[in-house]
């Protein structure tokens, strides 16, 4: 058996390392019975090419974001609401791995598209570069600030004052370096990795939000899997899943170490700085319930108070 397994990112970043660990872990367990091909980003097409594959069995499996498939399956938009996650990650990581909200009512909606959902997980929290600092909404006053392109994340900047871009990912250290767009929003990781610090004189460290992404197969090939083969694959993920949080938490402080070393500017925002964009994006909330479709609500209530719960119980 041959896996395809593609992800969105390039070598060495966190989706690449995940995928990697998955590929060297079934091999060695099944030696070599099950193979596995990964596939980075641009390999196979654009962003939003890849959940197509999927779904049409060109792939197999992939490492597929809600800030791509929103447009899909609009209730994965749940993932695109600012700061709807803990500042604590263990909460973020425990809500991720366990939700009904996720595993229940969201996972049918993949379902209903020929995939099947198997892990919801973190790559870091989001940080804004720019060429000036954002430290108040009035700073993000026209900005062409570059989102992934699903329309709850550019809903979201709208609201916060901002002239949202949605631009392919291989576009944006062009795009940052001729002024096309102004700033963007990632993890840590990937802002170091694709060299974005080069290009921007500011890194906010906001916390405005964290990356999700989820492991997702293409249900019907998957079914057609010995029952053995599901299990290991399964659980598999499961033991990847857990591995790729402290993984992830690497990534990002050695990225840090080296953007420190640049002449990048780095400012920290305070609780009060942060509130007031989370005061200004309180409304996506609402959008996302009116264009997140059938079982939006529910799902928003559902994780939200799972996050709370998760909080009393870790914080
Ligand atoms: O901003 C993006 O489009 C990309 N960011 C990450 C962290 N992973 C993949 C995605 O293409």
């Amino acid at each position: 058996i041959n896996i395809r397994f593609a992800h969105e990112e390039g070598q060495g970043d966190v989706q690449d390392l995940y995928v990697n660990e998955f590929k060297n872990r079934v091999e060695e367990q099944t030696d070599g019975r099950i193979t596995v091909d990964v596939y980075t980003a641009g390999t196979l097409g654009g962003n939003s090419d890849m959940f197509t594959q999927l779904q049409t069995g060109a792939i197999d499996f992939a490492i597929s974001s809600p800030g791509f498939t929103g447009t899909i399956i609009p209730q994965t938009q749940i993932m695109a609401v600012p700061f709807l996650f803990s500042d604590n990650m263990e909460v973020n990581k425990k809500v991720l791995d366990e939700s009904e909200a996720l595993y229940g009512t969201l996972a049918e909606k993949y379902e209903e598209k020929g995939l099947k959902p198997f892990k919801f997980w973190l790559e870091g929290f989001m940080y804004w570069t720019a060429n000036k600092p954002i430290t108040e909404p009035e700073d993000m006053k026209g900005m062409k600030m570059r989102g992934m392109p699903t329309d709850l994340i550019m809903e979201s900047y709208r609201q916060m004052g901002a002239d949202p871009q949605g631009t392919d990912s291989g576009e944006i250290y062009t795009m940052l370096q001729t002024g096309g767009i102004d700033g963007q929003e990632n993890p840590l990781f990937y802002i170091y990795s694709s060299n974005f610090y080069e290009v921007q004189d500011y890194l906010m460290d906001s916390k405005h939000h964290i990356y999700t992404t989820v492991t997702v197969a293409n249900s019907d090939w998957f079914s057609t899997l010995a029952e053995e083969d599901q299990t290991l694959i399964e659980d598999t993920i499961q033991e990847v899943n857990d591995w790729s949080f402290t993984m992830q938490q690497e990534e990002q402080e050695k990225a840090m170490a080296e953007i420190e070393k640049s002449d990048i500017e780095i400012i920290e925002l305070t609780t009060e700085q942060r509130d007031a964009f989370k005061e200004l994006s309180a409304p996506v909330r609402d959008a996302y319930v009116e264009s997140g479709g059938e079982g939006a609500q529910e799902i928003l209530e559902t994780i939200e108070a799972d996050i709370e719960a998760a909080e009393e119980e870790l914080n």
